[in-house]
Parts: structure tokens; sequence; C-alpha cells
């Protein structure tokens, strides 16, 4: 790897052939893999993990991270067409390119790209007091392109029960656990069996930890969906690469693009799907 990368940021090899950048900065802690360019890791200073990470993740090219946040690129979920082509797209089971890395007082940013047939990407993260993930699409073809995606965002709780997302009250969602089905929200939202539910919202949203007192705030741009997902106890236990008990130690809260919100990028144009993460003072 040839980029020059700043004081505060290692290349680690501890997992052979598989690179992470470790940040170490007086703002952040973070950790993201080449593979996927996979944020694994982001601790603010003076607090504790924000995202989770689960201890039976595999870490091997062709299969995502189960954790941290998983890009889901260029579309979200099945493919809309081919049901051949890998759930949630391309971009989380293979490695990307580092196009650079910088550092300032305020903390670290690393880029990456990738390119496969009709899709470019780049992955700014900045890692510091705030985490902030872009993900760009950029259409270098002569026809437009539709893409959807989601950054699978997978947030560190006490337990899933002492739990709340505020701010998605009275939107509509689409209700997948089951037959899908489209409701209205009621309230905040609470975990108390399965969540698989994609939210018309493009606003933020509040992760509300009553038993850690931490609220992390989730913004969003370029974000028509938020999706909600927590697997339970029966499909948790159906997961290699998640301990049976291990959903009670996260949410995902997802900044998204999903089904009828597909957006369509003109040739020579882009799109930027981007998350803000912050601990509530
Ligand atoms: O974002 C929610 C979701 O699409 C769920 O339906 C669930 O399957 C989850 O993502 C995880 O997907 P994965 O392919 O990472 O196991």
């Amino acid at each position: 790897m040839k980029t020059k990368l700043p004081a505060s940021v290692r290349l680690s090899d501890e997992i052979p052939g598989y690179p992470v950048f470790e940040i170490a900065h007086p703002k952040c802690t973070a950790r993201v893999a080449l593979h996927g360019a996979h944020v694994m890791s982001w601790c603010p200073a003076d607090e504790e993990e924000v995202l989770y990470l689960s201890p039976d993740a595999v870490f091997t090219e062709g299969k995502a991270i189960r954790g941290g946040i998983p890009l889901c690129w260029p579309w979200f979920n099945a493919h809309p067409t081919n049901p051949e082509q890998p759930s949630h797209g391309i971009a989380r089971t293979r490695f990307w390119g580092l196009l650079g890395a910088e550092e300032d007082e305020s903390g670290v940013t690393i880029r990456f790209g990738m390119e496969e047939g009709i899709w470019k990407a780049e992955l700014t993260v900045k890692a510091g007091a705030e985490l902030e993930v872009s993900l760009e699409t950029l259409n270098t073809n002569e026809i437009p392109i539709v893409v959807s995606g989601a950054l699978h965002s997978y947030f560190s709780v006490s337990d899933i029960g002492n739990v709340r997302l505020v701010n998605l009250e009275d939107a509509d969602f689409l209700d997948t656990v089951g037959v899908s089905t489209l409701r209205k929200q009621k309230g905040a939202i609470e975990f108390k069996g399965e969540v698989d539910a994609i939210y018309d919202s493009p606003g933020k949203v509040l992760l509300v930890d009553d038993f850690s007192g931490r609220t992390i705030l989730i913004e969003k741009g370029g974000s028509p969906s938020t999706v909600v997902w927590n697997p339970w106890m029966e499909k948790a236990t159906a997961m290699g690469d998640l301990p049976d008990e291990g959903y009670r130690k996260f949410c995902c809260i997802e900044a998204a693009i999903a089904n009828d919100k597909a957006v369509i990028v003109m040739p020579g144009s882009s799109h930027v799907l981007s998350t803000r993460i912050s601990v509530e003072e």
C-alpha cells in the first residue's frame, strides 16, 4: 500500500491478508477494514464504544463482517431483478482501494474507492468526536443508473430491552417481519421481538439507552428511508457469525435508500448517502 498514512493511523496486519486501519487520535479511536471499507469500531474520547461488532464475526474475503457499518450497495436487500445477485449488493464482500488518509486536530479522514462494471463508488470516513460516513455513487456511464443501499450501522446497547428510538413517531413504515405490511409508527420504537422495518423518513433518529443513560444521535443525508433491524432470538441463533444472545447487544439503525425510493443518478453526476453519528451530552 503506497499511500502515506498520517501519524494517528496504523495499518494492522493482525489478520493475515486482511488490512485494518487502526486510528488512535486524541478525539477518538476507530478501526476500518479495507474489506468492504467497513468501519468496525468507533469510540470517541472518554466514551464507551458506540458500534457493535459480533465476537463471532468472520474476517475473510467474500464474507460481510457482522457488526460495525456494512455498506449495502448498489442495492438494498435482494437485487431488483436478478435473484442470483447477492443480497445487499457487492460492496461489503470485497476489498476496496485506499484513495487517501489525512488528519488534523478534529480527527482522521480516510477515503476508499471501488469500481466494478457500471458501478463506481467512493467512501469517506471522518472519525473524530463525531463519526461521518459518506458513500458517493458516481455515474461515469452514458446512461442513467438506479441505486439503492444502506449504511447498515450496528449500535452497541446495554440490552435491547432498555432502548427506544425517538423521532420516527407517526412515520409510515413497511414492516417486513412475516408478510410485508404498511403501518404507521405510534410513539417511540421499542424492541420486544424481531424488528425489520423500512421507515419513510429522511430525518434524524435518537437512540436512547435508559440503562446506560447514553443517547446517540444518528443524522442522515441523501437517505429517504431509515431501516431499523433486530433479528431477535430465533434468527440470531440461526446465524453462524452472531452469538445466540448477541441480538440483545445491538440494534441496527440504517441510513438507507430502499424499495421505491431508489435514486436515479444521471450520467456525469453522483449521489451521496451519508450518516453522522454523535453521542449527545
Ligand atoms: O437491513 C435489514 C436487513 O435487510 C434484514 O432484513 C436482515 O436480513 C439484515 O438486513 C441483515 O442482513 P445480512 O445479509 O447482513 O444477514
